[in-house]
């Protein structure tokens, strides 16, 4: 299988952390490429026409996207359970949470990226980050104990979002006000699959 692959997307990386804390990521082979709204990279354009990366491409059957279900399908083809039937709700709604503060955070690198200081929307960059707020104090309030308990893709994604902002919005500063799951996430951080997809600092 080939991952369609940027070192320093939260999503791929939610992927890659899930293939290998399901033990196949060496199934899996990385394809390196440059992809943004303003010039889709062809490949990714060829195996996802919503044109966004991670796509999973496939030998044995069509190529999948999003992260959300790649995720599910290395799970359900490792036998590996990180999405437990009897909390199934709970994981998945997890897992949309932290989708969104990582769309929230993407949005934000891209005006900023794309837009001139002088023409970015400040009301609308200020949405973006109104949302990862909000989900901040969410999962800070209810989903702790959750996170505390056996791993699922819900953690992972979390955990990925979290990482994101570290990445690229240190000045969100989203561990202030925020101990308990800021202590969570240190000790996630220091999985091996979290170790290994670290982004590099240039990329
Ligand atoms: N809902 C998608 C979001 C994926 C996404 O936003 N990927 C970004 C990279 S972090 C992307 O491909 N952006 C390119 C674009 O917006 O054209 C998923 O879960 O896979």
């Amino acid at each position: 299988m080939q991952l369609l692959h940027s070192p320093a997307s939260p999503f791929v990386r939610k992927a890659r952390v899930t293939a290998i804390e399901a033990g196949i990521a060496d199934r899996i082979e990385l394809v390196d490429v440059h992809t943004s709204a303003v010039a889709t990279h062809q490949a990714v354009a060829a195996a996802n026409p919503v044109g966004k990366i991670p796509a999973l491409i496939r030998e044995d059957g069509p190529t999948l996207y999003d992260s959300r279900v790649i995720c599910r399908y290395l799970d359900w083809l490792a036998g590996s359970r990180l999405y437990p039937e009897s909390r199934i709700w709970e994981v998945l709604t997890l897992e949309s949470l932290a989708d969104g503060m990582m769309d929230a955070a993407v949005l934000i690198t891209y005006e900023r990226r794309f837009r001139d200081e002088g023409k970015r929307h400040e009301g609308w960059m200020q949405g973006q980050r109104d949302r990862i707020s909000r989900s901040l104090d969410a999962l800070a309030d209810r989903w702790m104990s959750h996170l505390g308990g056996p791993l699922t893709v819900g953690q992972i994604a979390v955990a990925c979002a979290l990482a994101y902002l570290d990445f690229r919005h240190e000045d969100l500063d989203w561990r202030a006000g925020h101990g308990a799951l800021s202590d969570w996430y240190e000790k996630f951080a220091s999985r091996e699959s979290m170790i290994a997809t670290r982004p590099p600092s240039g990329a």
